[in-house]
């Protein structure tokens, strides 16, 4: 028997922070196209973030990418952010735009360039100081792509370093999340590929140091669920990038591609308590809109982990137990699909009820008309994107 009051208290308790740049310009290496009253700096994105929130209740914090969101005053942009009910949340560190790091940002043959990304990773914990901000997120697009290129034992140890620097650098409340992805834009090796080659580094650093799970960065196939049991039990899991794939690194809705897989990964997220705050798991969307409507996506974004969230709640664990005790595969297999096939819509419109929303999010944005406003005021100007 589920506990209806258990799974609405878990589910107001899960906060699911949004990203800056889905609300810019975003595309393929083929064609951007630029969509209508775009925002033109961090202050807009952060009033179209918090539309977000308006209608989920669910995502009062929205993760900054620097320099994309570099302003002059960071205080300030938190002071804007407050203003709307909202905070400023994960600083998303960029080494991997800049002429300089062809050959690779911590991990590159000539120290000089190491010494330039290691302090614009210094740089962002001071930002992280002035927001506020407890997470700093940490992709490298370092690499080679080619046999023999680099020596990859060696930018191993260019990379700890690094990171030994960056964790030092930490304030008592401040962690970083390492971010690993197969592939792009190196294509021999990558050199944080793996959740392993990640764990490595952060077990060695200590409990500031943590490892996020993008669910777009692994081979096809890959079992992420096992992933985030095996981070959870080591106490290692920072958060997630959420976004949905179906080939590569997509960067879809979450939940669009396969709902079912997301659904086993938040199963494994409440089997290993990581629904608990305290335990301090981050739900971040990593997405971008390239051909749908920004702000009604990233709504429907969060609703979809809401609904992966709540069958996950809906598992009758006790019964899943029983079954698995008695090597009842069937009936063990049968807990999960009934949670999975369960109709978690009517349950979760009844909460927004109770929290005061509209029980549809996107339909109630849509008449919002907020739309049509920054469609008519946000003209002139340059609409912000990747690089922007
Ligand atoms: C990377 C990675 C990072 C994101 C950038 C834009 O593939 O997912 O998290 O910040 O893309
Ligand atoms: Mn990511």
């Amino acid at each position: 028997m589920t506990d209806i009051q258990a799974v609405k208290t878990a589910l107001r308790l899960q906060q699911i922070e949004l990203p800056s740049w889905a609300f810019g310009n975003s595309g393929t290496r083929f064609k951007v196209f630029a969509q209508q009253g775009v925002p033109r700096n961090p202050y807009e994105k952060i009033a179209d973030a918090a539309q977000v929130h308006a209608f989920t209740g669910v995502s009062p914090s929205v993760a900054l990418h620097i320099p994309w969101d570099q302003v002059d005053d960071f205080t300030d942009l938190a002071k804007h952010a407050a203003s709307y009910g909202m905070r400023l949340g994960t600083i998303n560190s960029n080494v991997f735009q800049d002429n300089d790091y062809m050959l690779g940002s911590v991990t590159n043959p000539d120290p000089r360039v190491r010494r330039k990304a290691t302090d614009h990773l210094l740089e962002c914990v001071d930002i992280m100081d002035a927001t506020g901000s407890r997470d700093l997120k940490l992709w490298f697009s370092d690499g080679t792509n080619y046999p023999g290129q680099d020596d990859t034992r060696e930018r191993q140890e260019r990379l700890a370093t690094a990171l030994a620097e960056v964790y030092e650098r930490l304030g008592d409340d401040q962690r970083f999340l390492l971010e690993y992805k197969l592939f792009e834009p190196a294509f021999y090796t990558m050199d944080v590929p793996d959740w392993g080659t990640a764990l490595v580094h952060c077990l060695a650093l200590g409990p500031k140091a943590t490892v996020v799970v993008d669910t777009g960065h692994h081979a096809p196939g890959t079992n992420i669920e096992f992933i985030v049991a095996m981070l959870l039990r080591a106490g290692k899991l920072g958060g997630f990038d959420f976004n949905s794939r179906f080939y590569a690194d997509d960067d879809l809705m979450v939940g669009a591609a396969d709902p079912f897989q997301l659904f086993r990964i938040m199963w494994e997220v409440r089997r290993g308590g990581g629904l608990d705050p305290a335990l301090g798991v981050a739900f971040m969307l990593d997405q971008c809109h390239n051909i749908e409507p920004k702000i009604a996506a990233q709504i429907r974004s969060v609703m979809n982990v809401q609904e992966a969230t709540a069958k996950a709640l809906s598992v009758d664990s006790d019964a899943l137990a029983a079954a698995q005790r008695n090597g009842d595969v069937l009936g063990a297999n049968a807990v999960i699909m009934d949670a999975y096939n369960t109709d978690v819509r009517p349950l979760l419109a009844e909460l927004r009820a109770e929290m005061g929303l509209d029980p549809d999010p996107v339909a109630a944005y849509q008449r919002s008309g907020y739309l049509e406003s920054i469609v008519a005021d946000r003209v002139g100007g340059a609409p912000a994107g990747w690089g922007a």
